[in-house]
């Protein structure tokens, strides 16, 4: 089905970190990478050119909050999820699966697909892995995701089924591609559960996707699960396909998951965050409300060189807070976006460089853990 090439190749290798570069019809994505996610097709607070400022090539969008509203035909009509947007770069579709068995309580799993209530208006709707490559297809990401089931991570029976219909998914999915210009990745389930990760990342990894997701990861299950999955899954997976962890991104996730072979990361944390006041640096998280900011005329980062900490003070951020004025969550997004972002150039340049190793201890040991 693909004609678009969708290459990855490999750059350089430093223990189990990987640099490379993934062609997409959109450009180049230099991994390992970080996404932002807009959800509804922006990226809250943050407009494409304050994106394209930071250096940001990828961002996600979720095919389900778009298929409600305003509709993938709307999308379609308007000439894709690009031109609507006016984002001229990467993107990236989630397929709507993991939003979907999110609703707890409004929706119902069979075989051939998933029936659920909108949270919008009540209203009912279907998707079967077919029903969500068409919508995706009407968006038109670079990159799309086959339709999973995401269990929870402890449960060995009800991962055991999910694992067997997602494999069952992926291959439908595979079968209703028809765009030729789109890159449909499989994504591995198996919760905790060495053989079960194992068998899936055998069998997607055989279907011959151009890249492949792990899914089922920062559900609940510890940070040291997630690393032996990880390192599990890095053995397996082919080296000359891209690795997405999906919806991951804490600074140390971030460097955990490059150190085990992952390629590319997206994850709401940097906009959310700054809607709650909290600027993520490389030492920890920073409460911008605190009194302690009223007089700092300090930027959040003295080290960071985005927009926000070249030209703003902690005491004008407060200040913004405390007046609930909305460039309070732009600048601080855009702040936590660049983080994400200049983190993982950093970390690219020492995988070039053979240094990464070193790099990552040395992240880790000045990085304070945010309290649970
Ligand atoms: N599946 C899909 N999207 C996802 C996940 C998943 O398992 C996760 C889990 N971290 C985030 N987004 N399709
Ligand atoms: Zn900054």
């Amino acid at each position: 089905m693909t004609t678009f090439n969708f290459q990855y190749d490999l750059v350089a290798k430093d223990h189990n970190a990987r640099a490379g570069v993934f062609h997409t019809p959109h450009g180049d994505l230099l991994t390992p990478i970080f996404a932002p996610v807009g959800t509804q097709a922006t990226v809250k607070a943050v407009t494409p050119a304050q994106l394209k400022e930071i250096g940001v090539t990828l961002v996600l969008a979720n095919t389900y909050h778009l298929y409600l509203r305003p509709g993938a035909d709307l999308v379609a009509e308007m000439g894709g999820l690009h031109h609507f947007m006016r984002w001229d770069s990467p993107i990236l579709t989630d397929s709507g699966g993991f939003q979907v068995f999110s609703l707890a309580g409004m929706r119902k799993i069979d075989e051939d697909g998933v029936t659920f209530k909108s949270h919008i208006d009540g209203s009912i709707h279907r998707f079967t892995p077919e029903k969500a490559i068409q919508v995706q297809e009407q968006l038109g990401a670079d990159i799309i995701m086959a339709f999973d089931e995401c269990a929870p991570p402890y449960d060995r029976a009800y991962n055991q089924q999910a694992v067997a219909r997602t494999h069952r998914w992926a291959e439908r999915c595979l079968a209703a591609q028809t765009r030729p210009d789109q890159a449909l990745f499989g994504i591995v389930q198996g919760g905790i559960f060495p053989d079960l990760r194992e068998q899936s990342a055998r069998f997607i990894s055989s279907l011959g996707f151009p890249g492949h997701a792990i899914g089922g990861l920062s559900v609940g299950e510890t940070k040291e699960e997630m690393h032996r999955t990880l390192e599990l899954l890095n053995q397996i997976l082919p080296e000359d396909k891209p690795r997405y962890l999906m919806g991951v991104g804490s600074p140390e996730d971030l460097i955990n998951g490059i150190r085990r072979g992952v390629d590319i990361f997206d994850c709401v944390l940097p906009t959310r965050l700054a809607r709650h006041q909290a600027a993520m640096t490389r030492q920890g998280r920073l409460n911008l409300m605190n009194a302690a900011h009223a007089r700092d005329p300090r930027p959040i980062d003295e080290k960071c060189h985005c927009y926000t900490c070249t030209h703003f003070s902690r005491a004008y951020l407060r200040h913004l807070i405390v007046a609930k004025e909305m460039l309070a969550a732009t600048l601080i997004s855009i702040h936590n976006i660049a983080t994400l972002v200049y983190l993982v150039q950093d970390a690219r340049r020492a995988i070039l460089e053979g240094t990464f190793e070193q790099f990552a201890e040395e992240f880790l040991a000045h990085y304070t853990l945010p309290e649970k």
